[in-house]
């Protein structure tokens, strides 16, 4: 490998797949990337994409020390292309959101005394109160969240408190559970981490705090106060607040790296460690996401919208808002969809033959509004709206049920119902578009770029951004560090201007624009009437 001299900044991605590193220089250019794969690479653990599924089908873990191990690979396997570990000024991480790592007494002890010779892995087996740690996809905790909601005075006043109504993958629910179901577990956990401060922690050699925005994640944190709701932590758990420690702003500096990894790796002593965070708000970084209004509308298997807001409005019902990652005044809302792209083939390949183009075409066969039809795909039990009985629900133009559209109504409904439903959600909790990125597998379909800027009424750039949790963390470790350095908070825009996306590929026609501003109602209306029926 080529030396680089300059000062170079790490991303470490902790996703539920892989463990990746990404770096870049002081330009922002990316300099190199490294991966492991869990599955692939660390056989011994024998996870499924990263996870074990319980028999229940509902509870969903990972073997911690197969994150350590993943450590261990990656920084030896950029050691075996003899990267210029020294060169790295700073360094910051993304973790999947939500998950929990159970620390025994006295993991602090054996992270300090640990030997340059031996790997990370081998010496700390024995720091887990619990070796199968809950992630996000777990949803064993139903009982919990009613717990919680009860406690608190009902799913409302948990989102006004903590940006989101109790789900059932959210951190406090998994804790609470654990303590009962398994209490001597949780006795004997002095510290429990999220993934990303778990990571941290490593890097460190001392138990991380969390962050606002990762925090933000776990139904416990205030997120306009951003400290723990005392009310959420007694309805969870006895002496929780000591086992979370002090929540920090994201661009936090949490220490510097362990003298272990200065002596095998050859890091500088130096080297500052910024806090962890999710991988959602990774992403927002990653795309450089900081203006109100820029809003990333991420088009994958399941499609998210997601964006900062200043005013945010938490709802009882859908979606979730967290403190922002790169702005600690700010806010970011964040909404999934389960029906995404999965669905959208669905239709195509029912009506168009598999093929995109004549999806296309059949989607240009029909003006802006379907002749006031309207349709609902949910193939799948949908998270937003919270819709679980699956299949089509079509309406005419006066909102009668109707068994079938024409195939061209049908593929024009699919477009049309998904991003009004976007619209519709994001308004809610506060998100008000100013302009539309457009990133994942089918953000480059001319059909959904047509369809986003007419729905939302903005332009529609596209970014192709692979790895943005990975590369928001690189820079958010070099604005941490420049924040560290300067001993304030530096605006993200002075040091990573706005996103790179300038190309816009759709502008709004105002008048699709003015016919789908009288079907959000109707859109509304007819989503409240399929909510939750089983
Ligand atoms: C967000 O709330 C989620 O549960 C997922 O996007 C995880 O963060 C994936 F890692």
């Amino acid at each position: 490998m080529k030396t680089q001299k300059t000062p170079l900044y790490l991303g470490l991605d902790a996703s539920t797949q892989s463990l990746k590193a990404l770096i870049i220089d002081a330009a922002l250019n990316v300099q190199s990337e490294f991966v492991v794969n869990f599955d692939r690479d660390l056989p011994q653990f024998a996870t499924q994409g990263g996870v074990h599924r319980h028999d229940d089908k509902l509870t969903v873990t990972a073997p911690p020390l197969m994150w350590v191990a993943a450590l261990d690979r990656l920084f030896d396997g950029m050691r075996a292309e003899e990267f210029p570990f020294q060169h790295i000024t700073a360094l910051s991480g993304s973790g999947q959101q939500h998950g929990s790592v159970y620390l025994a007494h006295g993991t602090e002890g054996k992270l300090r005394d640990l030997s340059a010779t031996e790997p990370l892995h081998t010496q700390l087996e024995t720091i887990f109160a619990l070796d199968a740690s809950p992630v996000w996809m777990d949803s064993s905790t139903t009982a919990q969240c009613r717990a919680l909601e009860t406690a608190l005075g009902g799913a409302q006043a948990v989102a006004d408190l903590t940006g989101s109504r109790a789900y059932e993958r959210f951190t406090g629910n998994q804790i609470a559970k654990l303590h009962q179901t398994q209490p001597e577990r949780y006795a004997q956990s002095e510290r429990i981490a999220l993934v990303s401060s778990f990571m941290a922690g490593l890097l460190t050699g001392t138990p991380a705090p969390i962050d606002f925005s990762d925090g933000s994640g776990m139904n416990l944190l205030d997120i306009r106060q951003r400290e723990w709701v005392a009310t959420a932590l007694t309805a969870c758990a006895p002496d929780l607040a000591s086992r979370l420690g002090t929540p920090v702003p994201s661009h936090s500096c949490v220490g510097t790296m362990a003298p272990w990894f200065v002596q095998r790796y050859g890091f500088s002593k130096s080297c500052r460690v910024i806090a962890f965070s999710g991988d959602n708000p990774n992403s927002l970084a990653g795309l450089r996401l900081q203006e109100a209004g820029d809003i990333a509308v991420s088009l994958g298997t399941s499609d998210t919208v997601f964006g900062s807001l200043r005013d945010p409005r938490p709802s009882g019902q859908e979606g979730h808002v967290f403190v922002n990652p790169i702005d600690p005044e700010g806010y970011m809302a964040m909404i999934c969809f389960k029906n995404g792209s999965l669905t959208r083939e669905r239709v195509r390949d029912r009506h168009a033959g598999g093929s995109w183009t004549d999806f296309g075409d059949a989607f240009a066969r029909t003006p802006p509004g379907n002749h006031g039809r309207i349709g609902m795909f949910f193939l799948e039990p949908e998270i937003t709206p919270p819709v679980l009985n699956t299949g089509v629900f079509r309406f005419d133009e006066r909102d009668r049920p109707v068994a079938e559209f024409d195939r061209d109504g049908d593929v024009r409904a699919v477009v049309e119902s998904q991003f009004l439903s976007m619209r519709l959600h994001g308004e809610r909790l506060g998100l008000q578009p100013r302009r539309l990125l457009a990133t994942g597998g089918a953000s480059q379909d001319p059909v959904m770029l047509r369809g986003l800027a007419d729905v939302f009424g903005v332009p529609v750039a596209v970014i192709d951004q692979r790895d943005s949790a990975a590369l928001g963390a690189a820079y958010r470790a070099l604005h941490g560090y420049r924040c560290y350095a300067a001993d304030r908070f530096i605006p993200f825009a002075d040091i990573l201007p706005s996103s790179p996306a300038t190309h816009v590929a759709a502008e709004p026609d105002p008048e699709a624009h003015r016919i789908y501003n009288t079907m959000l109602k109707r859109v509304a209306r007819l989503e409240s009437q399929l909510c939750i029926k089983g």
